[in-house]
C-alpha cells in the first residue's frame, strides 16, 4: 500500500513539470484491494484493467521502471511509449491491458478466463472494474457468459461511490447493492471493507480459491474512496460534488494509517527501512523514464505487439 501510495504521489508531484503529457487517474486512497491482491495472485494469472489501472499493473508484478517510462511516453515504456497511463500492458506478467473506455476490458478478461479453461490451465482472470462499469451493457453480458460457461473470471470491483462527479444515487436505484446484483446473475459474490487491507486479503483469498478450484466466476465489491480528483494530480474538494463531511469520514479511514496503527515496534522499524528503500526505487524509476528516449517516428504505425 505504501509503495502504491508513494508512486502515485510522486506522479502527482512531477505532473506539474509538464513532462508527463497523458491524463492520469490516480488511486490514492484505494490502495488496499490491490495491495492485498498482489500477495495472492499468481504470475501466470491474467489481469485486465481500466483508466485507473496503475495500482492494478503494479499489483500484478508489472515493472515500475517500464510503467513510469510509459507515462512519460518513452520507448522503454511497457507499451513502447505509445499508450500512456490508460493503456498499460505487460505480457511478461500476463497483465493483458487497460482501456480508457469504461467496460471495454471486461469481455477481454472473460475471454482470457475462457482460454484458461479451454487450455485446461489453472489460471484465473482478474477483471478490474469500477462501480461505473456496472452501468455498461457489456458487464451484464460478460458476467452472464462467465456464469453460463463456468469460467474462472474474478470481477474485482472497486466501488468508490463515484463515476467522475456523479454519485451512485443519481446513477442507480437507491438501495441497490452491486454485489447482490452480481449474485442475482449467478456469480458467487462477496463484499469487502475496501479500506481494511486485512479484510481485503481474507475476501480475495477466499475468492481466488473458489475461482481456481470451481472454475466459476466470482464478483468482489470493495467499498473504498478516491482522494484526488477523478482525472489529474490535484485535490478537487472545493468543487463540492462530495460533501466535506463525507471526505473527512473517508480520510479517517485511510487504509495505510489503519495498518500503521497495528504495527509492533519491531514491525515499525522494518517498515521505516522499507520506506527508505522505496524512495530510492521510485527515484531510480523516474530518472530512468526522464532519461529514456521517445519512440522513433518510423514506428508510429507499427503495432506494439504483433502477436496479440
Ligand atoms: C463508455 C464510456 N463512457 C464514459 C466514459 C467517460 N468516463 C471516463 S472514466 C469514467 C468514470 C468511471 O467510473 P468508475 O467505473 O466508477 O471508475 P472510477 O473512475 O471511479 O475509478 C467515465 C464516465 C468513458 N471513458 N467510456
Ligand atoms: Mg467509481
Amino acid at each position: 500500500m505504501k509503495r502504491l501510495r508513494e508512486v502515485e504521489l510522486r506522479i502527482a508531484n512531477e505532473y506539474k513539470t509538464q513532462e508527463i503529457r497523458c491524463p492520469v487517474h490516480l488511486s490514492v486512497g484505494q490502495e488496499a484491494p490491490s495491495a492485498a491482491l498482489s500477495l495472492l495472485v499468481e504470475k501466470d494469472d491474467f489481469s485486465v484493467s481500466t483508466h485507473r489501472g496503475h495500482a492494478h499493473y503494479l499489483s500484478k508484478g508489472g515493472c515500475l521502471k517500464s510503467f513510469i517510462a510509459e507515462i512519460y511516453g518513452k520507448v522503454n515504456g511497457c507499451s513502447s511509449g505509445k499508450g500512456g497511463s490508460m493503456h498499460l500492458i505487460d505480457k511478461e506478467v500476463n497483465f493483458m491491458g487497460t482501456s480508457a473506455i469504461v467496460g471495454n476490458s471486461i469481455p477481454t478478461g472473460a475471454g482470457l478466463a475462457l482460454a484458461a479453461k479451454l487450455n485446461k490451465k489453472d489460471q484465473i482472470s482478474i477483471i478490474h472494474i469500477g462501480d461505473g462499469a456496472i452501468e455498461e451493457g457489456v458487464f451484464y453480458e460478460s458476467l452472464n457468459f462467465s456464469v453460463v460457461k463456468e469460467i474462472p473470471a474474478l470481477f474485482f470491483c472497486e466501488n468508490n461511490l463515484y463515476s467522475v462527479y456523479s454519485p451512485l444515487e443519481v446513477r442507480q436505484p437507491s438501495g441497490r447493492s452491486l454485489y447482490k446484483l452480481a449474485s442475482a446473475i449467478g456469480a458467487y459474490a462477496i463484499k469487502s471493507e475496501g479500506n481494511c487491507v486485512f479484510d481485503c486479503y481474507e475476501k480475495i483469498e477466499k475468492a481466488i480459491k473458489y475461482c481456481r478450484k470451481e472454475k466459476k466466476p466470482v464478483f468482489i465489491e470493495f467499498l473504498t474512496y478516491r482522494w484526488i480528483e477523478h482525472c489529474g494530480p490535484n485535490y478537487d474538494d472545493h468543487l463540492s460534488y462530495r460533501s466535506q463531511e463525507e471526505i473527512n469520514f473517508w480520510r479517517k479511514k485511510d487504509p495505510i494509517a489503519l495498518l500503521e496503527k497495528t504495527l509492533s515496534v519491531e514491525e515499525k522499524n522494518k517498515y521505516l527501512e522499507f520506506c527508505n528503500i522505496l524512495e530510492s526505487e521510485i527515484d531510480e524509476a523516474f530518472s530512468f523514464a526522464k532519461n529514456d528516449l521517445p519512440p522513433n517516428e518510423d514506428s508510429a504505425y507499427t503495432q506494439v505487439f504483433s502477436d496479440l
